[in-house]
């Protein structure tokens, strides 16, 4: 087996070489470096909701919640808590760990923290793990999130440093990465990457995931987002990716980072399952579950489930306090969901 360490030096040319590999050679690289710190055959399974959708005052081209394009969102408050609390136990029943919930802002403003802190502290209450995802953070906010025991902060670096001005105007690279710095100093996990398909080069994905895998901690999750391509937005009209590139940025990614979790995220809707087991085969071992991502769909819970067991792969357990009852409901709700849909598409 290919021996892996964790490091913080990648240079361009050393990843642009792993990009280069022939295809089976790098998934076989990526899938034992897997196997040394993952149980090969666990993915984690994360749930979405968007508590604040649309009117965003950033230009991001990929986003359909820009308030910048038009693309037919109705613009929404901050949601309730109550409501999003519901949404967390519905996301729970059917078996996911983690609950991350999103927002469609620059930063989140004094007035709103006081629910956004409510919203964490009942989700955490619930069992589940926390993840939140609000834009840039002072250091303030940032420690309150923290203290409100918010476990991951989702904040994207998108594409390389080079690429990123090409994509949004309105932030730097540089805010992000401060961002992420607060995040990491205040005791969080971080959950940060990039997206594929806006057109950007191979030295762009190298460069993000070197952004990445060169902090002077690796983020404990890794989302790899397919673009969707929104009507309405700049980037509607982009090139599909090659399906065999997108994977291949899963492997690299792996291989870089060997001991985060790799989310195959937004984009599943849009690939085939032969896609996905490939990509669980490159290392990524997350996946965003339930049938809405932010705005987006997602491939049914239902549906997913039967993937994972016509593959062999199980939820993972949340990493903390393994809570080993939780664990059980949450495999007898799956193999239930799995045999009642078997049922029915059997008549
Ligand atoms: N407004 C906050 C921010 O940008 O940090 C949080 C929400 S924002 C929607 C979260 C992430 O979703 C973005 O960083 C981007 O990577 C991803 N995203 C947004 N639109 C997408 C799209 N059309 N396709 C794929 N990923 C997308
Ligand atoms: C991430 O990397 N992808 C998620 C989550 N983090 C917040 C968002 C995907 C959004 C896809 C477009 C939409 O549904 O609006
Ligand atoms: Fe706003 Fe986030 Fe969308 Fe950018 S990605 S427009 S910051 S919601």
């Amino acid at each position: 087996m290919i021996a892996s360490v964790t490091r913080h030096d990648w240079t361009p040319a050393e990843v642009l070489a792993l990009f280069k590999l022939p295809f089976n050679d790098l998934l076989f690289q990526a899938q034992s470096v897997h196997r040394q710190y993952f149980e090969p055959n666990r993915v984690q399974v994360s749930t979405l909701l968007s508590i604040k959708t649309g009117a965003c005052p950033e230009d991001c081209k990929y986003c359909p919640q820009s308030g910048h394009y038009n693309t037919g969102l109705d613009k929404e408050k901050l949601m309730e808590v109550e409501k999003v609390l519901q949404a967390a136990a519905d996301a729970k029943a059917i078996g996911s760990t983690r609950f991350c919930m999103g927002a469609a802002w620059k930063h989140p403003s004094a007035k709103d923290m006081p629910y956004v802190l409510k919203m964490v502290e009942g989700v955490k209450a619930l069992g589940l793990e926390t993840c939140m995802t609000l834009g840039k953070l002072t250091q303030e906010q940032t420690e309150a999130l923290a203290q409100a025991g918010l476990d991951y902060y989702n904040h994207n670096l998108d594409t390389s440093p080079e690429f990123y001005g090409n994509i949004i105007t309105t932030r730097t690279y540089s805010e992000r990465l401060q961002t992420l710095a607060y995040v990491r100093d205040a005791g969080m996990k971080i959950c940060s990457g990039g997206i594929l398909g806006m057109g950007e080069s191979v030295e762009d994905r190298a460069g993000l995931l070197i952004q990445l895998a060169n902090l002077p901690e690796h983020p404990e999750s890794v989302p790899i987002n397919m673009l969707v391509k929104v009507k309405g937005t700049p980037l509607a009209e982009e090139e599909d990716v090659d399906p065999f590139d997108f994977i291949r940025m899963l492997a690299v990614a792996r291989i870089m980072m060997p001991e985060s979790h790799v989310r195959l995220s937004a984009g599943r809707e849009q690939m085939n399952e032969q896609m996905q087991a490939l990509a669980f085969l490159a290392g990524a071992n997350s996946i965003f579950y339930g049938e809405k991502l932010l705005t987006t769909g997602n491939p049914q819970a239902d549906k997913d489930m039967r993937l994972f067991a016509r593959l062999g792969i199980q939820p993972e357990a949340r990493e903390e306090h393994a809570d080993e009852v939780h664990q059980a409901a949450i495999e007898q709700a799956l193999i239930e969901q799995r045999d009642s849909k078997l049922f029915y598409s059997a008549v």
